[in-house]
């Protein structure tokens, strides 16, 4: 026999959900689940698909069941595309994000004083060995990238189509994107060292 639902346990339940319910469009109306995006590619080329998530400005990568890496913390990624963007034959992940600081844990000897800019970023990476590895990591950029896409522009291999917006300061070392600023396309191709500009519009 199906027990009767006793009402008091009806209201509490309710109440959860209204809540929950609450929780999901506040997070919706401030961008919390519609900034989710997703992208599938073998950058290893084992014959197994790795999946790049972005959700909440973080980065989770993994292969079949397996989780292979996320970003650091205090990383805040807006954008991240899967291409040969330095054109050696194997696909890359590339990630516009805002961190302080130019460097990681180890800086350069003759980086005396300490970075504590809050700016934007590009770093290039490869997976190898199921460990995401580093192959090219900017300092601050001059311009915040808005938005990339690597793409062929001139029929000479993969280039790095950037759109280029302008800082707002915040607060002392701390910038933002300019939203009112106007955009600029910049074309970028691999040199053995980084990045060169090719096009500075398009
Ligand atoms: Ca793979
Ligand atoms: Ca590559």
């Amino acid at each position: 026999m199906v027990k009767p639902v006793r009402f008091s346990r009806v209201i509490p339940l309710a109440v959860i959900l209204a809540v929950l319910l609450t929780v999901f469009v506040s997070l919706k109306d401030t961008g919390g689940i519609s900034s989710r995006t997703r992208a599938v590619g073998d950058l290893d080329g084992d014959g197994m698909t790795e999946e790049y998530i972005l959700a909440d400005h973080r980065l989770t990568v993994r292969e079949g069941d397996k989780y292979l890496w996320q970003s650091p913390g205090d990383w805040r990624i807006d954008n991240f595309a899967l291409g040969d963007v330095d054109n050696d034959g194997t696909v890359n992940l590339v990630m516009t994000l805002w961190k302080t600081g130019s460097f990681g844990s180890v800086k350069p000897f003759w980086q005396t004083a300490e970075d504590t800019s809050y700016k934007n970023h590009l770093f290039v990476y490869r997976l190898k060995n199921k460990a995401m590895k580093q192959v090219w990591c900017s300092s601050d950029l001059d311009r915040p990238i808005v938005s990339f896409t690597i793409r062929d522009v001139d029929g000479d291999g993969q280039s790095l189509v950037v759109e280029e917006g302008k800082y707002r300061k915040i607060s002392g070392e701390r910038y933002a994107l300019d939203k009112k600023a106007p955009v600029r396309t910049t074309v970028w191709r691999w040199d053995e060292w980084g990045f060169r500009l090719v096009k500075d519009s398009l």
